[in-house]
This record gives C-alpha cells, structure tokens and sequence, in this order.
C-alpha cells in the first residue's frame, strides 16, 4: 500500500479549520486535524511545500517511521507548526491503519479502558449571576464537571467571557489585527474567589469546577489564587503561570494542594518532562492536535502515568471534530485518562462538513465501532465555507505593557 496524494483543505464553517486527507493507492483516505488557530496558513505551506512531497509513495502503515522521519529528519524540532503538521499527518495515518484492519483507533491502542468519557463544559458570564446561572443550565443538560469564567469588573473582554458575541469566534474573527484587552491582576485576584464561593453556596459541592486562569499570573500570584480557593474544590486550576521555566509550577506546588493543570500550548513530550518527572501537576492537557498526533500522546500518556498525573485533553472550539474525534479514542484508551474539555460542536454548518462519531450523554462522551477515526468529511460542503483571516486577541496592563493573553 502506497500514499497516492496528500490535500489540504481550509475551510471556515463557523471558524477556520484545516483539514488533511491522506489517499492511498488502494483508495482508502485518512483524516487528520491540522488546526493552528490564528495561524493556520503557516501550517498549511508547512505542509504543502516541505511534507506532502517527502511523503508521495511510502507506506501509510509505516506510522512510527514516518513521525520519526517529519520530526527527527527536518532537524528543526519542534515548535506549533512542525508539530501541528505532523499531528495531522500522524491522525489520518491511523485513521487509514484502523479502516484497512476494520477496527476503531481505540482498539489499535490496545482496547477501551472505559465505557465513556467525562467531560468538562464552560460556564461563564458578564457577571457571577449570570456565570451561576450557565453553570444551572450545564447542570440540566446533565454536565458533572464545568470550568467557570467570569468578566472582571471594570476590565473589558476578560478570557472565557464572551462580552456579548454569540461564541468565542466572534471575538476573533473578521479583524484587520488582533483585537486587544484590558488585564489587572489584582482586580482579578479579589475577584475569582467570590466567583466559586457563591458557585458553591448555590450548586453544593458535587458539581466538579475548573478555572482556567489562561497564563496571566506570576508563580507566587497564583499559590496565593490556589490557596485562596481551596475551600472550593477545584477539579484544577489551569495554566495559572506561563510553562516555558517550568520550575515556575513548583513554587505554586509548594504552596497549596489545589490541583494544576497545564499542557494545551505544548507541542512535544519535553514541554512537560520536568512538570511531569518532579510531579508538580496532575493533570497533562496536551492537544493532539498541537502535540504530535496520536502516536506523541500515546507517549505523554505513559510518560505521565508514571508521575500519577491524568490527561485532561485541551477541547476547544479550534479544534475540528476530528480532533475531536481522535481525543476520544485515546481517552477511551488511557489508563491514566481524567477529563475531556468539551463545550460542544458548533452548530449546522459544522455538521455539514464534519460527520463525527461522538455522542454527548449525561455529562459524557460516547463513541461508536466505526473503522479508524469514524469521521467523514464533505469536501463539497467545506468548499462553500471559505477561509476568513482571524487573530486571537492581546492583553495589556493599564499602562500599556504587552501581558499574556
Ligand atoms: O486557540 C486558543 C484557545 O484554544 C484557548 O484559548 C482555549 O484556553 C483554552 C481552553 O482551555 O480551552
Ligand atoms: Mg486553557
């Protein structure tokens, strides 16, 4: 069995994905997620100018051998959009593996490990009512896990909020340059806390809740934010520091037992080497989509067994349904797997162009026995929804100093 042809399809029903098809000679096709959002063209030439021609020809079964060959034999390693086009490629190769031997991925990786998936939803609002009042009805479509944002007061388009856009694409999409927001760390800092105390004074302490603090804190600013919420329970507290000196996570360890996560911007295994090695987080939320497809995070998977930490795949909205898709055959797989982040798929145009296999279902995922991946993609329909430049946002501090978004 021989690759016959590689495409790349870009297409925006609802947001951009990109979207790589493997084609055999046989006629079986793979598909895999190369989704990089607010830089999805960079992969896309990544891909058609330095992979597609190198991969003509060889074997699809050959999945070890060509992951080696994208990461080891381009001798830059690393980096989001390398590892985002191997991620794609990678995906489609075991869609192809699991079609030709009429198996779901899952049972490739060694059979299920559970009956379905627990997810995480996204509660969040222009204000803690309104936040409390999501999370009710997350609650009500049978959620058992929810991440709860909140505005800020005073700061406009605070992270996870919507500052009344229809979804978080509207917030980024159809700008000229990346729109920009407002960050006080303080302000926040005094804020968060009373978010959960109330969440927990009107929903009880079942409900499991999350944070995602999306970088914005110095380590000691977030041992302080962690001790603070302590009381409350978290399932974790996501990203509270940047994770390049991943050092800055054992000072946060060492001051509060409230659980952390970290992981949806790493691109490979040694992102998280000294987080995992030193046990300062429990759970590992790399994407495969953004870490090297399902053959790298098989390995971070086992990696993080060994350090009693459980994965929590990043599940955003920027990642196709095939993505998706491939996050719940390994989740289905993982010894060590903890939540899946899932808030959704976007609606009628999406379900045009993606069919998926997943099903949600009191607060989990399910999916079917369909060979490989189980996700079909309508090339026509892609064709209609055409690709639209966006950017994510920027934070600033009042004074103007650039922050983390
Ligand atoms: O593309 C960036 C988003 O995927 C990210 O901001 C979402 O932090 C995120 C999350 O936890 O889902
Ligand atoms: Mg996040």
């Amino acid at each position: 069995m021989k690759i016959k042809d590689i495409k790349i399809f870009v297409s925006n029903p609802g947001r951009n994905f990109v979207t790589v098809k493997i084609i055999t000679d046989n006629g079986v096709y793979g598909l895999g997620d190369a989704t990089l959002n607010g830089r999805e063209l960079a992969v896309v030439a990544y891909l058609e100018e330095h992979i597609i021609p190198c991969l003509i020809g060889k074997d699809p079964h050959q999945i070890e051998d060509i992951w080696q060959y994208l990461y080891k034999g381009c001798y830059w390693r690393r980096g989001p959009i390398t590892m985002t086009a191997i991620s794609g490629i990678d995906m489609a190769l075991w869609d192809i593996k699991g079609k030709v031997a009429n198996l779901p991925v899952y049972q490739l990786l060694g059979g299920k490990s559970r009956e379905k998936i627990k997810v995480y939803g996204h509660a969040n609002g222009q204000n803690i009512d309104e936040t409390l009042d999501n999370l009710g009805h997350l609650v009500d479509e049978g959620y058992k896990a929810v991440r709860l944002q909140c505005a800020i007061p005073g700061l406009d388009g605070t992270y996870g909020t919507l500052d009344g856009k229809k979804d978080y694409y509207e917030l980024q999409s159809n700008r000229p340059l990346p729109p920009e927001q407002l960050w006080d760390t303080s302000e926040y800092l005094n804020f968060i806390p009373q978010l959960f105390q109330k969440a927990r004074e009107k929903y009880g302490m079942d409900i499991e809740l999350l944070h995602d603090v999306h970088s914005r804190l110095t380590p000691i600013e977030a041992a302080r934010l962690g001790k603070t919420l302590e009381p409350y329970n978290l399932l974790f507290l996501e990203d509270c520091v940047t994770a390049e000196n991943q050092s800055g996570y054992q000072q946060v360890r060492q001051h509060t037992t409230t659980p952390l996560a970290v992981g949806e911007i790493f691109n490979t295994i040694w992102d998280a080497k000294e987080l995992l090695e030193n046990q300062w987080i429990d759970y590992i939320r790399t994407a495969v989509t953004h870490a090297g497809g399902i053959t790298a995070m098989r390995r971070i998977a086992d990696f993080a067994a060994i350090y009693h930490v459980r994965t929590a795949p990043h599940g955003p909205p920027d990642i196709s349904p095939i993505g998706h898709a491939a996050h719940a055959h390994l989740n289905s797989w993982t010894p060590n797997f903890g939540i899946q982040e899932f808030i959704g798929f976007g609606g009628a145009p999406l379900n045009e162009v993606f069919k998926h296999p997943l099903v949600f279902e009191n607060g989990h995922l399910l999916i079917n026995d369909k060979p490989g991946l189980g996700v079909d993609f309508d090339e026509k329909a892609a064709k209609k929804y055409s690709y639209k430049k966006s950017y994510l946002p920027i934070s600033r501090l009042r004074d103007g100093t650039l922050w983390n978004w």
